[in-house]
């Protein structure tokens, strides 16, 4: 039995790579469908085999988080890039992002774009809040005003960040993941200024994730995330969500508090004082209203 990891799935064959970097294809054991157990891109699988092409997938690991749209098993690393300008930024958009990779249990790394062009000012501004993101605990690189990392810096960059893990790239149409993407691998040739929806080179029509074997690690290819939905978040999980927040509310006085009305509320107060940063509170009620106010969904299989 050998083991690997799926990188793509496509019309009923999951393709394997192995820690020697071989890539098998195999066919599900029945007993999946008997169990109504569906293999993921992403997933640790042992699996036999006859040839290269002729193998059978024995055995799915437990998985750490099964991220959807894309659905990816197992991501360790997941990347927010965020331009300064065009577009411009926002902290709520960016939250958003991290809300949607905390809930997870995936590593958040931020990533700046567009420091290059953006003036001193605009500058200024987005390097004070990634200061107070950093504050938080989160990773933010930002490269220096009027420079754009050369491709051997940004090799090296990530090269740390990704190797033996996989990693997903999210943030808004235009922000500049492709020619991220490009500068770490020239041989993707994304097509840069497009919401390009896919990293699988447009082979294929049909909808499929794939990961892409990068700096010693693996790359989801993300159909554009910009409508993230919070359809699984409850509101006891989203201020786990913002780990400032999380760590204030031990302090509040009733345990079940979700720092909206209630009173003796500790995060309340930080917000007050500015020890926690007023607009990830605002950012934080705005996503805990649309929770709240989110309408029951019926006639959906649990689980899914
Ligand atoms: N000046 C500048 N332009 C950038 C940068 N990153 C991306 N762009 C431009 O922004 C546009 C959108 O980039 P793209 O990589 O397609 O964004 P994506 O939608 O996130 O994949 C393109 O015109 C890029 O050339 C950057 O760091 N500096
Ligand atoms: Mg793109
Ligand atoms: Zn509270």
């Amino acid at each position: 039995m050998k083991e690997g990891r799926i990188i793509k799935a496509l019309s009923g064959f999951y393709y394997i790579q192995t820690e020697e970097k071989e890539i098998y294809q195999t066919r599900p054991r029945g007993i999946f469908r008997k169990r109504n157990e569906t293999p993921l891109v992403g997933d640790k699988v042992k699996f036999t085999f006859d040839s290269i092409k002729e193998g059978t997938l024995e055995e799915i690991s437990p998985r750490k988080n099964e991220l959807t749209r894309p659905t990816v098993a197992n991501v360790d690393v997941g990347f927010v890039i965020m331009s300064i300008v065009d577009p411009d930024f926002s902290t709520s958009l960016l939250d958003r992002y991290l809300v949607s990779i905390e809930q997870y249990d995936i590593e958040p790394i931020i990533y700046i774009t567009k420091t290059d062009i953006a003036t001193a000012q605009e500058y200024e501004q987005v390097f004070k809040l990634a200061e107070q993101y950093r504050a938080i605990g989160y990773q933010v690189i930002m490269p220096e005003r009027e420079t754009v990392l050369s491709a051997e810096e940004t090799n090296a960059l990530f090269g740390e960040l990704v190797e033996e893990k996989l990693a997903v790239f999210m943030g808004q149409s235009g922000a500049g993941k492709s020619t991220l993407l490009n500068r770490l691998d020239p041989d993707l040739g994304l097509k840069i200024g497009e919401t390009s929806k896919s990293l699988g080179r447009g082979r294929h029509t049909t909808r499929h994730v794939e990961l892409v074997p990068l700096l010693g690690g693996l790359i989801a290819d993300t159909p554009g995330f910009s409508a993230i939905q919070f359809d699984k978040l409850t509101v006891e999980d989203l201020s786990s969500c913002f780990p400032e927040i999380w760590e204030m509310g031990k302090h509040c006085r009733f345990s079940g508090c979700i720092h909206q009305n209630e009173p003796d509320c500790a995060v309340k107060e930080a917000v007050e004082e500015h020890k926690i940063a007023p607009f990830r509170y605002t950012n934080y009620l705005s996503l805990l209203e649309e929770i709240q106010n989110r309408k029951p969904r019926y006639g959906k299989k649990k689980g899914k």
